[in-house]
């Protein structure tokens, strides 16, 4: 297939720059993604003397740490729900070896004032080691001082003496789903709905969209179903970084099932191109297996306008299946008549894409029986994340794409529980079916208005709202928008407690304005009871308990902290809280209360991991009230950039800035410097275009200073790689400084990947 590349006017960038598998791509980091290095990483570890513990963990049944893809648990660490083996990547190797550090030195915060804390990196930080006892920061102190745990609940109960609408939890989703459980009804019973948590910043566009379209939230496909499609559509996503195990999916697709791959991303991400998969040692880790058949690079927060353009293509030569309109949806003549009415010009100038390549796109996706459309974080951390998750799963159901095996719509979760999270009902609002059975356990109505979404949090501790805030993992300073606004807003916040397995900048810059707390916690693997956990794919693994390394440190397990605490606030009526330390008892509670976990009562005899019910739709009957899926029309991007004068500048290059993860971070936490597959080579660095580089006056390797709306970053090195004229890459959470908290009204969640940047000489 070849497609012809045009020349097109937009505002940002007067160039298509789409390529088709013939195109020869020009990369300055690896030429293959995956690949070698990755059978290096496994090597390299296994050969250290932490190798036999690395096996022995990876081994161990329980869940891949690292991302919502899913795998291990019952089935042994090396197996997914469809009992295929080999399929654990590096990445779930890198998450364990950071837990497998040794403890923090005893002695360390002894030693170290906080201001020698926060010069630590990132990567710093993390290889301090576990935390391994609890410890207070006081005000005016300059040492975090190690506590007992009795001082630690005594003081947060203390902390919870506030009246309830000024306590806050935040979480991420790293914990298991008794955990997230045991959180939100202790923050229920205590009277709020502040639950914030990190979905809030990430998937939270796509769990608005799907659940207004469908009745349901999340993925509506199966990795079976999956398996059974004949072309995905892979939006705003670096798998091979993220989720490397879906590339094996894609390259099944294209290699054994003859399968379409539309890629869309600004950045040419070299392991969409060609990905080396150590799951085909033969065939695909040395010479790669080619992966986009169509790669698209729209121009930052524009995919909807593209996916406006494909709808108006299939409409105009009849691909839509009007048959199934009628019969299983709603709204859909709205949506036909927008893409009918938007002119070809507006949606090629909006997202840079020739009508040709949109047409192409089409084409796939209307020949195509079985189509899954995927995306991530290009989609959701955008002004219009909800929309362009409505335009892309519109375009599914207009080609009849959901509600049939081998197709569907599947936001790529990211947390390895993140998803488990929102199940349990960790949101800052709460669903009445959830609340009507929880009263029922509770014996009394709980509260209905929404509490505090992360981004509300923020801003409500900045206007000094908020007195206590718990944190169960996680780092919001960090991941927030604007730190220096994050760091103000937590420290006027009284007491803030984090409860973690490892030091990172949160509890070194989000300190509070009386007492910080960290509370050092086990991890996934190391608990001494089971557990379990939801993949982005509606999976539930169940974890077997464990031990931890850390044999003299002073740790318990999150369920233990949690109930402790709940005792000493909430007492033992109507709840028996510290009876539900046996997590087989919260997993009863979870069994009654949530919809579709009704199996998880049974587990702990079974042992049987299951697909939650109600949620993967093979057939088209959905879960909103009508039983029909919903079409939302979809108000088309306006996207322009301010000139160098609105940073103060009368000469610059101004560009949409991507923010996201190098090769090497699991969100804000850094494992190694630089990122090989896009040539970068250390954290301070910008990917820009050659052109951009060229006709700003810049030279790569350049060193520059990147300004932003909320900040400014000096010594940059530019390095030149395959990304879109006028959008420029960074990595987070580095990058956090420069931007304000510009969000999505639909879903709060900020736009991280479109920030309007400055680019000077330094
Ligand atoms: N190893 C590892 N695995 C992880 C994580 C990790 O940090 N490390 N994090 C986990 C979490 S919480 C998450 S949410 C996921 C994140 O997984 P991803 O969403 O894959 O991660 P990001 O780095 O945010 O990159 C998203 C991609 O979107 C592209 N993009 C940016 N802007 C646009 C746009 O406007 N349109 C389109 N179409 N594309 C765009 C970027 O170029 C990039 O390739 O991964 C999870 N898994
Ligand atoms: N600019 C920019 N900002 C972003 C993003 C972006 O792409 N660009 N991505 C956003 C996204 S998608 C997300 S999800 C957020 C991530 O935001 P968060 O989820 O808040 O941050 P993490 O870095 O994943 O949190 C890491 C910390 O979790 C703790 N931890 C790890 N495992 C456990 C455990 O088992 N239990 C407990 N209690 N603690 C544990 C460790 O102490 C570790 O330091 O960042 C968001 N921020
Ligand atoms: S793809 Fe995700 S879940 Fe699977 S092994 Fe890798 S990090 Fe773990
Ligand atoms: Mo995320």
């Amino acid at each position: 297939m070849s497609y012809i590349l045009l020349m097109v006017t937009t505002v940002e960038d007067p160039q298509s720059q789409a390529h088709s598998d013939n195109s020869n791509p020009k990369i300055s980091g690896k030429h293959i993604g995956g690949g070698l290095p990755v059978i290096e990483y496994w090597a390299k570890q296994t050969l250290s003397p932490k190798g036999p513990a690395l096996w022995k963990t990876l081994l161990h049944k329980s869940a891949c740490l690292s991302c919502a893809w899913g795998t291990g648990g019952q089935k042994g660490g090396f197996t997914n729900e469809a009992g295929e083996k080999l399929q654990r990547c590096m990445k779930s190797m890198e998450a364990v070896n950071a837990e497998l550090q040794p403890p923090v030195n005893p002695h360390f915060f002894e030693t170290h004032r906080i201001e020698a804390l926060q010069q630590l990196t990132s990567m710093e930080a993390d290889r301090l080691g576990r935390l391994s006892f609890p410890a207070l920061l006081k005000a005016g102190s300059a040492h975090y001082q190690r506590i007992t745990w009795e001082e630690a609940y005594t003081l947060i109960a203390q902390a919870f003496e506030h009246p309830p609408e000024r306590v806050a939890s935040y979480s991420s989703g790293r914990s298991s789903n008794e955990a997230a459980f045991l959180l939100q009804l202790m923050m229920r019973m205590h009277g709020a709905n502040n639950l914030a948590d990190c979905s809030d910043l990430c998937h939270r566009p796509s769990t608005t969209a799907l659940s207004e379209m469908f009745g349901s939230g999340t993925s509506t496909v199966s990795l079976k179903s999956l398996k059974d499609s004949d072309c995905v559509v892979l939006v705003g996503s670096n798998a091979p970084a993220n989720h490397p195990r879906l590339m094996n999916e894609l390259i099944e697709l294209r290699n054994q099932r003859n399968g379409k791959i539309i890629v869309i991303n600004p950045v040419k991400e070299v392991g969409l191109v060609k990905y080396g998969s150590p799951a085909f040692p033969v065939k695909s880790l040395l010479p790669g297996s080619a992966i986009a058949h169509l790669f698209l690079q729209p121009i930052p927060g524009s995919d909807l306008a593209l996916f406006i353009g494909i709808q108006k293509s299939l409409i105009a030569r009849d691909l839509i299946d009007r048959d199934f309109l009628v019969a299983y949806t709603e709204g859909w003549e709205a949506v036909v008549a927008q893409a009918n009415n938007t002119t070809w010009d507006v949606i090629t100038q909006t997202c840079g894409i020739h009508q040709t390549e949109i047409e192409a796109a089409a084409t796939i996706i209307g020949e195509s029986n079985k189509v899954v459309f995927a995306w991530a974080m290009g989609v959701t951390h955008q002004a219009n994340g909800t929309d362009n998750v409505c335009g892309i799963a519109n375009t599914a159901l207009l080609t009849g794409n959901v509600g049939k095996m081998g197709a569907g719509v599947m936001p790529i979760r990211g947390h390895s529980n993140v998803q488990g999270f929102g199940s349990m009902g960790v949101k800052n609002d709460i669903q009445p079916a959830l609340r009507e059975a929880l009263e029922k356990i509770v014996g009394r109505s709980l509260k209905r208005e929404p509490g505090y979404h992360a981004g509300a949090l923020i801003e409500a501790a900045e206007q000094g709202q908020v007195d206590t805030l718990l944190c169960l993992g996680g780092n919001l300073y960090a991941a927030s928008p604007n730190l220096t606004q994050a760091k103000r807003a937590l420290g006027n916040i009284e007491t803030v407690v984090y409860i973690a397995t490892k030091p990172n900048l949160g509890h070194f810059h989000g300190l509070a304005k009386t007492n910080t707390l960290i509370l050092p916690v086990l991890n996934r693997f190391e608990n001494p009871h089971r557990t379990t956990v939801e993949s982005g794919n509606n999976f539930v693994r169940l974890n077997d308990a464990g031990k931890t390394h850390l044999n003299k440190a002073d740790l318990v397990s999150e369920v233990h902290l949690l109930t402790e605490l709940a005792h000493r606030i909430h007492g033992s009526e109507p709840i028996h809280w510290r009876q539900l330390q046996d997590t087989q008892y919260v997993r009863e509670l979870i069994a009654k209360t949530i919809p579709g976990y009704e199996k998880i009562g049974q587990i702990d005899h079974t042992q049987e991991e299951f697909t939650i019910g109600g949620r993967i739709f093979t057939t088209p009957q959905f879960a909103t009230d009508s039983g029909k899926a919903k079409l939302l029309p979809t108000p088309m991007p306006s996207l322009t950039l301010p000139a160098p004068e609105a940073f103060g500048q009368t000469s610059g290059t101004v560009l949409a800035l991507i923010t996201g993860r190098s090769y090497r971070q699991h969100n804000t936490v850094v494992y190694d410097l630089g990122d090989k597959y896009r040539g970068m080579p250390h954290r301070q660095c910008i990917l820009m275009n050659i052109k951009d580089i060229e006709q700003g006056g810049f030279s790569n390797h350049q060193r520059v200073s990147v300004q932003g709306e909320a900040g400014k970053l000096d010594n940059i090195e530019i390095i030149s790689g395959d990304i879109r004229q006028g959008a420029a890459l960074m990595f987070y959470p580095e990058a956090n400084v420069l931007m304000k908290a510009v969000s999505d009204p639909k879903s709060h969640t900020p736009a991280y990947k479109r920030v309007p940047v400055l680019v000077r000489e330094a």
